[in-house]
């Protein structure tokens, strides 16, 4: 069975505590403060059942932040009118917040009738009517009562009863998320927190993230309704016996949730809409206060126009003065510093984001094409599909349904989330920037990986995915890491022409065609950068190859001692370097060089001051 939270709502004085007494037996005015004065200053708790609770929200002005944290945690909201009173400004501040929240529905309730004759009624009942046009309480029903004789009220408990039995929660999602609405201390207990759950489950045992402290806890005990349970699930009340943390960091405002799946942050990029009842416009930079949740921040609101007027909607930065456990579609409300009024609300769009005109004032509002939206704003750096349901805190199979809708790709090697058309941009990008490459120094035409992707700002995955698919495409070949176009760009000019030809003639004229790269650039005249380049190009094109950083030989020479080495080892076990000497004509600086890069290579093996053959040198 489900649990349902149901929140009183209206002005001062109208009769919510009363009727909350009435309907429960309970007077959820506890504090000294409102026995004495005769006002609800906080939020108060009773239960109409098993499975449902009443939370009694204060109608003061003053207490609105306590309003806002109690509305935070119900799913259908009690909009109480006093007969006598009528509509006031908290009854319709305060239908302004329900609306905006993600309550489900509502039922009205006009109290006081005992001082209020038929045809008052009737006009403050179509006052309120009107009122409730365009909100989640139009259509519902309204019921009349007297708290004092509590005539009307087991009629109002009945419907209340049947109207929760329709309330469904379809998030299955296994993501814990809590907004803490009290803290206090239970002796031999510890620290108890209360809350309504906002998504997911919580078992006795697990752990838990404070935020935004980033504190974990662990999870001692949890109780429902006055008992004990081993588990909460989504729409609960739930009071939590935490563990391992110290009392004082727990507050009203803090999330409690699954460790490492909601990010800490000071801006949020939010689509807000004014209220149609304001008189404020909000303005670019203006300090307001931001709840989220059943905390209020202080916070500054950045919108690339000047100002929006009452029933206008905009996308803006809000940069808050502390930060906040928030996560993609929590909903805000805002009210401005003073005085107090509620002048909008919200829905939290991003948490990680640019802080530029374009993206903020572009980023959509629909689900769907917002996640497109981030897709291809990422998409350098696509994410897996794990990574989609954490930030939209969705299980799994809710992203993957919704990334079917907005034909998303998900590689298989990787599991990286993309758009078709973003890898075709990508695509285009990496092959224009091996053919800049390539044009650009003449002697290099390939790139290396790290290169791309340090360039084109790519994440490892997928910068190899890319290459992948290039090279399925046969628009490149990957060799020894490097990347190369397989359609050779341009052949290297004249002038290069003529240069490598001096380099082949210059190791062609010397002694066993070895030399060093220092004496190489003294030769040719050529400068040192050039040069080395030249001799990149010839060993790419297997006519050089590099016997140390200093030293290069040509193959065919190379080659020709190899063929000397296995003829000698057939008629001798062991070479000395002497041998090698008077065998290959080198000189001792240029031998020693080259039976190491022949041990290096196998080619031999050395023993003592002397080498014998290797395993591969008979491999041709
Ligand atoms: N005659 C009459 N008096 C009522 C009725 N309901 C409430 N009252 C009285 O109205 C006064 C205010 O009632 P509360 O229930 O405290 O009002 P509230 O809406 O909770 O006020 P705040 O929490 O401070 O916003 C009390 O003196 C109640 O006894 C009713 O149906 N008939
Ligand atoms: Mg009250």
């Amino acid at each position: 069975m489900h649990q349902v939270v149901i929140g009183t709502a209206g002005h001062i004085d109208h009769g919510k505590t009363a009727l909350v007494e009435a309907l429960t037996g309970t007077n959820t005015d506890t504090l000294a403060q409102e026995k004495e004065r005769g006002i609800t200053i906080d939020i108060g708790f009773a239960y109409l059942d098993d499975n449902i609770t009443i939370v009694d929200v204060p109608g003061h002005q003053k207490f609105i932040r306590n309003m806002v944290a109690g509305a935070s945690t119900i799913h259908i909201g009690l909009l109480i009118v006093a007969a006598d009173d009528g509509i006031m400004p908290q009854t319709i501040e305060h239908l302004q917040i329900l609306n905006s929240l993600s309550i489900k529905t509502g039922i009205t309730v006009i109290t006081k009738i005992d001082l209020a004759d038929d045809d008052w009624m009737d006009l403050v009942v179509s006052d309120v009517k009107q009122l409730e046009k365009n909100t989640i309480f139009e259509d519902t029903p309204i019921f009349k009562v007297d708290s004092r004789s509590k005539k009307g009220i087991d009629e109002l408990r009945k419907a209340i009863i049947s109207l929760s039995a329709t309330i469904k929660f379809e998030d299955k999602s296994e993501f814990f998320k809590m907004h803490i609405d009290r803290v206090f201390s239970k002796k031999g207990y510890g620290p108890v927190v209360t809350g309504t759950v906002k998504s997911g489950r919580l078992r006795v045992g697990q752990s838990v993230e404070i935020l935004p402290q980033n504190l974990k806890a662990k999870v001692r005990g949890i109780q429902t309704h006055g008992g004990d349970v081993l588990e909460v699930n989504n729409g609960f009340r739930a009071a939590i016996n935490l563990t391992k943390v110290d009392m004082s960091v727990l507050k009203r405002g803090s999330t409690l949730a699954n460790p490492g799946l909601i990010m800490v942050t000071d801006k949020l990029l939010a689509r807000i809409t004014m209220s149609a009842y304001t008189k404020w416009s909000l303005k670019n930079n203006q300090r307001v206060r931001i709840h989220i949740g059943t905390s209020e921040i202080l916070a500054r609101v950045k919108m690339y126009q000047k100002k929006i007027k009452k029933d206008e909607s905009c996308n803006l930065i809000i940069y808050l003065e502390k930060s906040v456990g928030a996560t993609i579609n929590d909903l805000i409300i805002i009210r401005s510093y003073s005085p107090l009024d509620t002048i909008a609300s919200g829905i939290i769009l991003e948490t990680t984001f640019e802080c530029e005109k374009q993206y903020v004032e572009n980023f959509p509002l629909d689900i769907n094409d917002r996640l497109r939206y981030s897709i291809t704003k990422n998409s350098s750096k696509p994410c897996t599909v794990d990574y989609w349901s954490k930030k939209y805190f969705v299980p799994k199979e809710n992203i993957e349904d919704q990334l079917k809708i907005i034909n998303a790709r998900v590689s298989p090697k990787y599991g990286l989330v993309y758009l078709e058309k973003d890898l075709g941009h990508w695509k285009k990008e990496t092959l224009s920037f091996i053919r800049k490459k390539s044009k650009d120094d003449a002697f290099h035409n390939y790139v290396e990986l790290s290169n791309l992707m340090q360039s084109l700002q790519f994440s490892e995955k997928w910068a190899s995915y890319i290459i992948e698919e290039l090279v399925k495409s046969n628009d490149v070949k990957l060799k020894s890491g490097r990347i190369f176009l397989a359609k050779k760009s341009s052949e290297v000019s004249k002038e290069i022409k003529k240069d490598l030809k001096k380099i082949n003639d210059i190791i062609d004229n010397i002694d066993s065609n070895i030399i060093s790269i220092k004496e190489l650039i003294l030769l040719s005249k050529l400068n040192p950068k050039k040069t080395k380049d030249l001799v990149f190009l010839l060993i790419e094109n297997n006519s050089l190859l590099r016997i140390n950083d200093d030293i290069i030989i040509s193959v065919n020479a190379l080659n020709k001692m190899l063929s000397l080495l296995r003829k000698y080892f057939i008629d001798n076990n062991k070479m000395s370097i002497s041998d090698f000497k008077a065998l290959s004509n080198l000189t001792r600086k240029n031998a020693i060089p080259v039976l190491e890069y022949f041990d290096k290579n196998h080619f031999t093996i050395r023993d003592g001051s002397n080498r014998i053959a290797g395993e591969t040198l008979y491999v041709e």
